[in-house]
């Protein structure tokens, strides 16, 4: 059965049906091309600067990677972040175990030319639990290029998320490789296998990897350091929900308090605008006023 590709139009709740079915499922063409070249082009500058660093097996050596204030880099990819369908999506998956689900990570992927294939993984495996039916997290790789099957667009082990335990292993050759259009998104639940495939096109294919997690978990991502909260104060109340920011639940019962409070005063306050400094970095008007006293 072949990885299920759905069109924009589709309902939320099909789509749904579809990722608990299969593990994994594409919608076709859901951000507009302007948002994916904005995006495109405010990661290109964190892209080059990894260059530099030295990767590991797992993230291979000619793959590009931007996580670490991603959102600092690319504020446009906030709203990649809070698509409406990825929500309605993530609320059926996620809500039923859960008050509140949150951001997990956010990670920029550049696969460039000759790139080996990245070992097939289930991003649920950085929690120590394991729970038939119980999905942790969800993943959403949003195409920033054109996927192919030779630019190493993503692979997938359908229906692998039934095989629970780390001893009841799927086949793992049997994975398929994520073909869509840039704009396009592919939805997996946190059990299911996947990974980056080789590149043995010309060029590069980047994609935006974004998972969300139980709200209950620790998040892979420390959000609360890589965008504090003078820099969150730029994005709208849902995403700052999202990053983290608001409690798990409400009263005595609530993980994440804030001074005895469920949530911060400020979470529900309208964005401030964004500036950036000469460096590109993004900051609040506070910080601009500082800037400009000094
Ligand atoms: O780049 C891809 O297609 C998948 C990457 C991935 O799954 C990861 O880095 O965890």
């Amino acid at each position: 059965m072949p990885l299920c590709t759905l069109e924009p139009s589709v309902d939320a709740a099909t789509a749904t049906q579809v990722l608990r079915r299969d593990g994994a499922v594409v919608i076709k063409n859901l951000a507009k091309p302007e948002l994916v070249n904005a995006v495109s082009t405010e990661l290109r500058v964190q892209f080059d600067a990894d260059r530099t660093t030295k990767h590991s097996d797992f993230d291979g050596d000619l793959t590009l990677r931007c996580s670490a204030s991603l959102l600092r880099a690319a504020p446009s990819a906030a709203a990649l972040m809070d698509h409406d369908m990825l929500v309605e999506i993530a609320d059926a998956i996620l809500l039923p175990h859960c008050a509140t689900y949150q951001l997990g990570s956010m990670t920029g992927i550049e696969i460039h030319p000759g790139e080996r294939a990245q070992p097939l993984h289930r991003d649920d495996s950085l929690y120590p639990i394991e729970i038939s039916g119980l999905e942790l997290q969800i993943g959403v790789m949003w195409a920033l290029d054109d996927f192919t099957e030779e630019n190493g667009g993503t692979r997938v082990v359908l229906n692998s998320h039934r095989f629970m335990r780390s001893w009841h292993l799927p086949n793992l050759s049997e994975w398929e490789s994520t073909v869509m259009p840039a704009g396009s998104a592919l939805f997996y639940l946190g059990s299911t296998w996947h990974g980056g495939g080789a590149n043995n096109s010309e060029s590069p294919r980047a994609g935006l990897i974004n998972t969300y997690s139980l709200g209950w978990l620790r998040q892979e991502s420390n959000h609360y350091l890589e965008l504090p909260p003078n820099t969150a104060m730029q994005f709208t109340p849902r995403q700052r929900a999202l990053l983290g920011y608001t409690a798990h639940g409400c009263g005595d019962d609530s993980i994440g308090k804030y001074d005895g409070n469920d949530c911060p005063a400020w979470l529900d306050m309208p964005p401030e605008p964004a500036w950036r400094d000469e460096r590109g970095q993004v900051g609040t008007s506070e910080d601009a006023k500082a800037q400009a006293s000094n």
